[in-house]
């Protein structure tokens, strides 16, 4: 069986499909941890045939309401890029109309209205994350050499803005039932605190399933994933595309990433890890994965890599040989940076790893005077102007790392005083400026174990 796929310059090239398609069953990631449920409950064997019969249509929405996403949304970025690996096409909703509504799930609050301007403003964060993401992916981590098929982004105030209100009311609203939308977990949990739900929250459901509809008669989309706070939300758009089309969807949930305490990571829980680097950077991003728990680190592997399980076991084995070297989480890190920073984030957070932990001087050169002083808990920057014959006890003095000279000297001569991370114990030693600055034209002075002052050399 062959498939036409329209390439770059036009023109269509023609696939063997059972080659392009090698991987196609998207159930085979619940041995990644992928996949928490699936909706209706007793489609999986269903399912398992529709994919073995050809390329199915995914989509997943992310509502705006930061100008940024977030390490919990990168899973289900991750789950619709193995969609897009196994020859499906793949759709990403941006909820610029549904960011206004505000959805309820997983909330015990009412949303703050977000203004027009920054719904845009995080529009714009959003699909760039998500454009970064994808292209990165094909850039560093698809080798095979057939093409992928391009993901499509759409913005669902693009429909609502052509809509009046009369026709979705009296439209999708007449196939939903009161009780089942009153069921929702999200509904009642809210129903029953003190803060209750406005209208507007509670019809949430309704925008999100008519997307779905929407998708299903536009680009014949019959499958939705979602974190499993989506759950509901899933559930009511199948039950618009049953009744209003009589045609069978399916929902698949992926389970929530939360800290170690069981928090989940998101913007709410106020622990959110960015995927822009303006929020983030990509060292403290890198961070992040490198600081995952052995006990952790094997489901992260599989969730956030497209390391093959046997890759990973093996990983894990040699890692059981030698904890210290941390190899699991350096892999972890190192994939994860590539996907979201690219290689250019990655380096840089590398070497910022090398210069912060490893007291890597040449690492500490390469590095820009501004990234050092947040690196350094934002170390002061003082400019100094190179004098001949100044000691070390004079720039100290200069920079203000100490109150008083005498203290300078007795901090000194006691090994508490470094530059570029080298001890420097004699308070009359004179600076040489082709030994003590570096490439980058900074000395980073410490006093003690982590009170740094970055000096910047004037030529
Ligand atoms: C969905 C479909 C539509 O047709 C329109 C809009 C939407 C957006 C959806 N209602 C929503 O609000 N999603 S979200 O912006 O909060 O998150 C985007 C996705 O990331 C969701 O699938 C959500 O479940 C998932 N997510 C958030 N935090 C997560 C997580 N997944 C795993 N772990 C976490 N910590």
């Amino acid at each position: 069986m062959f498939v036409k796929i329209l390439m770059k310059h036009g023109q269509f090239k023609i696939f063997s499909q059972s080659r392009y398609f090698s991987n196609r069953n998207m159930l085979k990631l619940k041995d990644r941890g992928m996949f928490q449920d699936i909706f209706p409950d007793n489609a999986a064997n269903v399912v398992t045939d529709i994919f073995n019969s050809g390329y199915q249509t995914v989509y997943a929405g992310f509502d705006p309401t930061a100008n940024s996403l977030h390490v919990g949304n990168l899973l289900v970025l991750f789950n619709l890029l193995h969609w897009q690996r196994g020859g499906h096409k793949t759709i990403a909703v941006i909820g610029g109309g549904t960011a206004k509504i505000g959805d309820p799930s997983g909330r015990n609050t009412e949303r703050e209205q977000l203004s027009r301007l920054s719904i845009d403003d995080n529009i714009v964060g959003v699909c760039e994350n998500i454009e970064t993401v994808f292209r990165n992916h094909e850039k560093y981590l698809w080798n095979e050499k057939d093409p992928l098929i391009p993901l499509r982004i759409v913005n669902n105030e693009s429909w609502y803005s052509q809509m009046n209100a009369i026709e979705l009311i009296a439209g999708a609203g007449r196939y939903m039932r009161m009780g089942t939308l009153m069921s929702r977990t999200s509904v009642q949990n809210r129903l029953q605190s003190q803060a209750g739900m406005s209208f507007t929250e509670f019809s949430y459901q309704l925008f999100q399933a008519y997307d779905w509809l929407h998708l299903f008669k536009t680009y014949g989309c019959s499958f939705q994933i979602g974190g499993s706070d989506q759950m509901g939300n899933i559930m009511s758009g199948h039950e618009l595309i049953s009744k209003a089309c009589e045609k069978p969807v399916y929902g698949l949930t992926l389970p929530l990433i939360t800290t170690e305490m069981g928090d989940k990571f998101g913007k709410s829980a106020g622990n959110a890890v960015w995927l822009s680097s303006d929020k983030t950077s990509s060292f403290t991003f890198y961070q992040f994965w490198m600081r995952h728990p052995d006990s952790e680190v094997e489901k992260y592997l599989k969730m956030f890599t497209f390391d093959s399980l046997g890759a990973i076991s093996d990983l894990m084995r040699q890692h059981r040989e030698k904890p210290e070297l941390r190899l699991p989480q350096k892999r972890l890190a190192e994939q994860v940076t590539l996907l979201v920073h690219g290689k250019e984030g990655l380096i840089k957070a590398q070497r910022a790893t090398r210069a912060l932990y490893e007291g890597s001087i040449s690492a500490l050169g390469q590095i820009d005077a501004k990234d050092v002083s947040s690196l350094f808990g934002g170390a002061t920057i003082v400019e100094v102007l190179p004098e001949a014959g100044q000691s070390i006890l004079e720039l100290a003095m200069k920079v203000g790392c100490f109150p008083t000279k005498e203290d300078a000297v007795r901090i000194i001569c006691a090994g508490g005083f470094y530059i570029n991370q080298q001890k420097a114990s004699n308070p009359s030693e004179v600076i040489n400026i082709n030994v003590h600055r570096l490439e980058n034209n900074i000395s980073l002075l410490r006093v003690g174990k982590k009170n740094y002052y970055l000096v910047k050399w004037l030529s």
